[in-house]
């Protein structure tokens, strides 16, 4: 909502993947805090800068509600959430303020390991299904390049859809390879170069959160600075 607040509420992943580099780029700007007993919340001590830990799916929506001042959050979920905000009309709710440099993967497509890849033109006109849990920024790239593919929203387990008969391709967060090469899979496209990034709202703070959001953001340059 638009009321007035003198304390920052940055979204952080509860657990998973970005939620211990998140936590500890923010001690390095300098943040301390309380954690409360549930462990959903954490006081700010240092400064007035408080922390919600949540799902990392959660974090785009709670940033566009105000509820969520800024979040840390993969750029993937970023991308998505406002493509798919954009195709309901909504207005563009928040952007990315910096890329953070870790939680680094990639969002590509993966065939089947026998197949001759020679380009995504191959995919058209052939009644393809692509399963995916990034279907907004997948059918922009179908759109894109001009494919007429199905796409197959799931949630998880992806990587399993072609064996399942569910797809015949699939588009998947990739970082090691690992888990295609494990599903006889190999990836072929890449639709988003991805990393942890700090999103804010798209219009920025007209009350005491400014001042709080700046500083913050200079510090985090200086800490990015030393780490690259
Ligand atoms: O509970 P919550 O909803 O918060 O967590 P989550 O399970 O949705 O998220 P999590 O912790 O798995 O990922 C959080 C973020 O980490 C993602 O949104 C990405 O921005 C980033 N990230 C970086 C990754 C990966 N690397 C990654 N490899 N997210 C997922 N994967 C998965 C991928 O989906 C596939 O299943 O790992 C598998 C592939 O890994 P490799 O190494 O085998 O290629
Ligand atoms: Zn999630």
């Amino acid at each position: 909502g638009a009321a007035t607040r003198d304390r920052l509420r940055i979204a952080i992943q509860k657990s998973g993947r970005l939620a211990e580099p998140a936590r500890k780029l923010l001690a390095a700007c300098g943040l301390s805090w309380r954690e409360s007993r549930d462990k959903l919340f954490c006081y700010g001590e240092s400064l007035p800068v408080d922390l919600l830990l949540v799902r990392d799916d959660d974090i785009p929506g709670l940033i566009a509600d105000g509820v969520c001042d800024l979040g840390v959050v993969g750029r993937n979920e970023l991308d998505e959430q406002a493509g798919a905000r954009a195709q309901i009309g909504l207005p563009q709710a928040y952007r990315e303020l910096r890329a953070l440099g870790f939680g680094q993967c990639r969002l590509m497509l993966a065939v089947p390991e026998d197949w001759e890849w020679t380009g995504p033109e191959q995919l058209r006109g052939k009644g393809l299904r692509i399963a995916t849990s990034y279907p907004s920024i997948l059918v922009g790239w179908l759109q894109e390049q001009q494919i007429d593919a199905q796409v197959v929203e799931l949630s998880g387990s992806v990587e399993i859809a072609p064996r399942l008969g569910t797809a015949e391709l699939i588009c998947d967060l990739v970082s090691s390879g690992a888990t295609l090469k494990a599903n006889q899979l190999k990836p072929v496209e890449t639709l988003l170069e991805s990393e942890a990034v700090l999103a804010g709202p798209a219009g920025g703070f007209d009350d005491a959160r400014a001042a709080l959001a700046q500083m913050l953001l200079r510090r985090m340059d200086g800490v990015l600075q030393v780490r690259e």
